[in-house]
């Protein structure tokens, strides 16, 4: 999927080394027996590990050291993710039976240790940041920006509208705002929190936000997409009944071929963003191939 060689490698190993300090991690944060094993099952179930990937890639491109602080900050938001995941599978939410192949927290565990878990990723998210062994005004920025992207401003906004906008149609302007908050917010954050680490100027911060900000936007664009393309594919071409029941998502509202120009426009402005990051001799390559991603085939 990824065909940029330099990408490839990068991801390879710093998803291995991801994995195993969460792995090693985890068990040593909490004490019950049952709510450690519910936090490890979801943080453990194999994610794409993204975000944290697309965090330490972006502080590589800005110059920065990927060391034990970086990695903890990393951790850190994957942690929060997959609290996202837990919650977001529950019952009063989308119900979902399945995630990353395996049943859901709540399937496994019962509704209140999934919600225990959750609660459990999200506060250990800001232990680890707090204690990142960066300086006190990086951990203050760091917390503030999570905060932020994660909080009533950012994700959980985004999964409000997103829950409440099922019983109405959206409009488009509506719908990017839901997906700026909901996925984009943390997906931005990698850029924030990268650009806080390296300490970079402005000029250069602003544009690894503004990839960020088309990177989230496109992610989400490229998994609806998928979500319809995927069980055209396996339904001879009808569509998947949980995908066109779904109200709020890009081809139920911009239809299917505009989706697919909208994908295009997302990573062109992420394209662009990288093309003015290398004339200010910054070393793109590895983002660029984070952008194979969005091949549609
Ligand atoms: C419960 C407050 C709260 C928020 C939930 C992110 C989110 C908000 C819900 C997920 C809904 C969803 C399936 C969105 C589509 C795009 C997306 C964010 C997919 C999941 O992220 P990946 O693909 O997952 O990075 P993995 O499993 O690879 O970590």
């Amino acid at each position: 999927m990824i065909k940029n060689k330099k990408t490839n490698l990068f991801i390879e190993k710093y998803s291995k080394d991801l994995n195993s300090y969460l792995k090693k991690q985890l068990p040593q944060s909490v004490s019950n027996l049952n709510l450690s094993e519910a936090m490890q099952y979801s943080v453990l179930a194999g994610g794409k590990r993204l975000r944290p990937l697309l965090l330490l890639a972006i502080i590589k491109s800005s110059g920065g050291k990927i060391d034990e602080s970086a990695f903890k900050v990393a951790a850190s938001l994957e942690l929060l993710h997959t609290y996202s995941l837990i919650h977001d599978d529950l019952p009063a939410m989308d119900n979902d039976d399945l995630r990353r192949g395996m049943p859901t927290n709540h399937k496994k565990f019962g509704e209140a240790l999934a919600i225990l878990a959750g609660d459990g990723l999200l506060t250990l998210a800001f232990e680890w940041l707090a204690t990142s062994g960066y300086s006190d005004q990086v951990v203050s920025a760091l917390t503030q920006a999570l905060a932020h992207a994660a909080g009533p401003a950012g994700m959980v906004a985004g999964q409000v509208s997103d829950v409440l906008g099922e019983q109405n149609q959206l409009n488009f302007a509506q719908l990017k705002q839901l997906h700026k908050q909901k996925t984009g917010a943390l997906i931005t954050y990698t850029a924030q929190a990268a650009a806080i680490i390296t300490k970079l100027p402005a000029s250069q911060s602003n544009v690894f936000i503004e990839f960020a900000e088309n990177f989230g936007l496109a992610f989400q664009i490229y998994d609806d997409l998928q979500d319809v393309l995927g069980s055209q594919k396996d339904m001879g071409k009808a569509v998947h009944k949980d995908a066109s029941e779904h109200k709020n998502t890009y081809p139920s509202i911009r239809g299917l071929s505009q989706t697919k120009k909208d994908l295009t426009v997302c990573v062109g402005n992420c394209r662009d963003a990288l093309n003015n990051l290398e004339k200010q001799q910054i070393q793109v390559d590895v983002l660029q191939g984070f952008l194979d991603y969005f091949q549609l085939d």
